[in-house]
């Protein structure tokens, strides 16, 4: 069944129903859960905790912290258990439950492929491109908002072209052994321990977070250098047992719990450079959260080329999708199409930091919507009273595009312009 093959084995997340939930156990934590043995799994609910018993049931906890949480996001729970138990039968034992409001799997999400180009385009033809408000992007005296990069961390932050001002990094990934879907296996050492050290074993994070904030030296600069850059490892190394091929996946759960971490941690705008197609109606409920609360969430469309199947958060309400040109406005032939494609950036062979000393060129919608985060980063340090749909009004109306013609589902309204956006913030 297609959606066993998108989703962490063994694993489920559930809202509990609000009359239940005076009943659930309040001694569930939010933290990583030590492997408990299934006698001592007690939800407060009787009938709710045989059911869990008979799964195998490994470990529960709260997917959010519920200190800093919303009522909905209070009632969502995880649990593991025995991955040879089919995720279908589990789901269907949960739901049968009338203290289960909602039940799913714990989705993939796979950070897109960013091929690496042999040309260059360099940062600073990006921001002439985009018509780079120079004056006011490295003005001192204003005070720019911090972004969150949740994706798959950062490299040393001693690495002299990084964010000046990174002072705190995460990692939310917490898989606790449950394999990934299809031939894939985790390739990383650390993959249940969420702390404080966003260590990237990728090297997308890197990229995007020089994209965005990068320090300014001869042709090299991000978008928003005075932004403050939080990265949130969200996204582990896994290995394809049949290629030997690397990429990078998280889990909707895992994202999740970023998302809710970035809007504690003051963040105003959050990039999410990743997809899959499936669903997540927690995932959703994180970004809704953000979005009500003012931050804006700045999604990449995808790198299927055309109309392939919408990803997931791209396609979400509230999400600002992002797809990507080449140096001279062609949309890049793989960026995705669709009704929810909302404005286009610079995407192709952009050269930015890597995880050694390097530069690194590589292309995709990736890229782009690390150019839109840094263009709303500095639309927020201008007014940060504007909230997502005043934000996209504005990238909207100043997107540059062919005269006389308006949005379509190839380029979306255009291609952003950070000097007219910032003057209409
Ligand atoms: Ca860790």
């Amino acid at each position: 069944m297609a959606s066993q093959r998108q989703a962490l084995a063994g694993r489920l997340i559930f809202e509990v129903h609000p009359q239940a939930i005076r009943h659930f156990e309040e001694a569930i934590p939010f933290a990583r859960f030590a492997r408990q043995k299934k006698r001592q799994i007690k939800t407060g609910v009787p009938a709710l905790d045989k059911a869990l018993r008979s799964l195998d049931i490994q470990g529960i906890r709260r997917l959010f912290d519920r200190r800093r949480t919303s009522p909905t996001l209070d009632r969502c729970f995880l649990i593991d258990f025995d991955p040879d138990i089919s995720l279908v039968k589990a789901s269907r034992l949960l739901k049968a439950h009338k203290a289960i409001a909602h039940c799913e799997p714990d989705y993939v999400r796979k950070l897109l492929d960013s091929p690496i180009g042999l040309d260059q385009t360099s940062m600073s033809q990006v921001l002439n491109q985009i018509r780079w408000p120079e004056a006011f992007a490295t003005d001192a005296n204003i005070d720019f908002p911090a972004v969150a990069i949740v994706d798959s961390g950062i490299a040393d932050p001693r690495h002299p072209l990084l964010p000046t001002a990174y002072s705190e990094q995460w990692d939310t990934v917490d898989v606790n052994g449950q394999s990934p879907p299809g031939d894939f296996q985790w390739w990383s050492p650390d993959l249940v321990n969420p702390d404080d050290r966003a260590v990237d074993e990728i090297g997308h994070g890197t990229h995007l977070a020089g994209i965005v904030a990068g320090h300014h030296t001869g042709s090299f600069g991000g978008v928003a250098p005075l932004a403050r850059v939080i990265p949130i490892r969200a996204m582990a190394k896994v290995r394809s047992l049949s290629s030997g091929q690397t990429e990078g996946f998280g889990t909707a759960s895992n994202i999740a719990t970023a998302i809710q971490l970035a809007r504690q941690r003051g963040a105003s705008v959050i990039n999410l450079s990743f997809g899959f197609e499936r669903n997540s109606t927690m995932e959703q409920k994180a970004i809704d959260l953000a979005t009500a609360n003012g931050m804006v969430v700045v999604a990449a469309i995808g790198n299927g080329g055309g109309e392939t199947p919408a990803l997931r958060p791209a396609v979400y309400k509230n999400v600002i999708a992002v797809g990507a040109v080449d140096s001279r406005f062609n949309r890049w032939p793989d960026s995705q199409t669709g009704k929810h494609l909302f404005i286009m950036a610079p995407g192709v062979d952009i050269s930015s930091t890597g995880l050694g000393p390097s530069m690194v060129a590589a292309s995709g919608t990736s890229m782009a919507c690390a150019v839109v985060s840094g263009v709303v980063a500095l639309m927020k340090a201008k007014n940060p009273n504007l909230n997502t749909s005043a934000i996209a009004k504005i990238l909207a109306q100043t997107a540059m595009r062919p005269a006389g013609t308006a949005w379509n589902k190839t380029t979306g309204w255009g291609v952003v312009d950070a000097q007219a956006a910032v003057n209409l913030a």
